[in-house]
């Protein structure tokens, strides 16, 4: 495994972008010009200079979305030899491979910023990056296939539209394209779970059921609320984030409450109504004792989502060794030609 500490501490392989000019006194100007750029609410490039702050927080931010994309295909692949037709075979297969290209992306727009793919994994597999943490709840039922949609693609997808607008070009327009897929995967979800809902009596139950189980994780996804949220104020100014946690779980529930009408099926919130006054949905308090411990490991899944990557890549260094080999053979021919 290759040495990860140069991301955690400084500029992993790349030029320095002058952050912390050495020895020079005063302000650097180029800050002033990054400044100017994001008050503008214009695009930082990869070219462009940037505070190493910056950059550090891009790469935590964007390594730990797409390490999300690929754990995330865990607990829905687990269903995909045991979905109940061939239609929602391919559906799922489909949902799940364009996970796959999603953490692709992400991976790329991290890239852009001087790290390297591998580095990254390598920082996940020793716990030193995170993953969302609502992919360490298990799959105990189809229904939960139509869950994970309905909900988790649909906080997925309210804290990623703003993202399309962040401050760093790639990561912003590989949002685009992600939040197209995400609401194609919502919809699914929610189909899903509206034909079961309709179904029989013990179709319906399995439904209510999953959305018991996920309802919670889900709103707690969004991150711990503002008052204990390291991040939010940097990232804000920064125009990486452009709502905080708080706003975004709002939203959330705003938008999966009159849903859950149509589908038929209750949420587990005795405290969720409409608020005239406000205007928004009021709900009860998200366990946040339970995301810390998540995010800690200690959910019900974690140890066996990291052993189950873990495995998948030691089983895939094949793949890359031939692909390198393959590369480099290319390139001797090129340079012989
Ligand atoms: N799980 O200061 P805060 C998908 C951490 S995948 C784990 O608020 P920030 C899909 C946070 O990292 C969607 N950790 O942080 C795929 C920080 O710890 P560190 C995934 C969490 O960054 C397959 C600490 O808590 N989406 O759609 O300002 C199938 C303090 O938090 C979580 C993204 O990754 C959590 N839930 O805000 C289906 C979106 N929440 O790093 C669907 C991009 C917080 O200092 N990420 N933490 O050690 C973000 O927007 C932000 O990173 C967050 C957190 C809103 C998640």
């Amino acid at each position: 495994m290759r040495s990860s500490g140069q991301i955690e501490h400084g500029a992993a392989g790349v030029a320095p972008s002058g952050g912390e000019t050495a020895a020079s006194a005063g302000p650097d100007p180029r800050e002033a010009e990054f400044q100017a750029l994001i008050d503008a609410d214009q695009r930082i490039e990869p070219r462009d200079w940037m505070p190493e702050a910056y950059r550090k927080t891009l790469i935590r931010q964007i390594a730990q979305h797409a390490h999300s994309e690929i754990i995330g295909m865990q607990p829905e692949g687990n269903w995909i030899t045991r979905a109940p037709s061939l239609r929602r075979k391919a559906i799922l297969m489909a949902k799940v491979q364009d996970e796959a290209g999603h953490g692709l992306y992400l991976y790329c727009a991290a890239e852009t910023l001087g790290v390297d793919r591998a580095e990254l994994i390598d920082l996940l597999h020793e716990g030193r990056q995170k993953y969302s943490s609502i992919f360490n709840y298990p799959t105990l039922t189809w229904a939960d296939v139509g869950a994970i949609g309905w909900l988790v693609d649909g906080a997925a997808i309210t804290n990623q539209i703003p993202l399309c607008r962040c401050s760093f070009g790639p990561y912003g327009r590989a949002m685009v394209r992600v939040c197209k897929e995400e609401s194609f995967h919502q919809r699914q979800g929610f189909e899903l779970l509206y034909a079961l809902s309709h179904g029989t009596p013990a179709q319906h139950e399995m439904a209510q059921d999953a959305v018991n189980r996920w309802w919670w994780p889900s709103i707690e996804m969004l991150g711990p609320p503002d008052t204990e949220s390291t991040h939010s104020a940097q990232s804000m100014a920064w125009g990486i984030k452009r709502f905080s946690n708080d706003e975004l779980r709002q939203r959330f529930v705003d938008m999966v409450a009159p849903q859950a009408v149509v589908l038929g099926l209750t949420p587990p919130d005795p405290e969720l109504r409409w608020n005239e006054q406000r205007g928004h949905y009021d709900f009860g308090q998200p366990d946040f004792e339970e995301l810390r411990r998540v995010v800690g490991g200690d959910g019900p899944c974690n140890r066996q989502r990291a052993a189950h990557h873990l495995k998948a890549h030691e089983d895939g260094a094949w793949v890359r060794e031939a692909a390198a080999a393959y590369a480099a053979k290319h390139a001797a021919t090129t340079a012989a030609a």
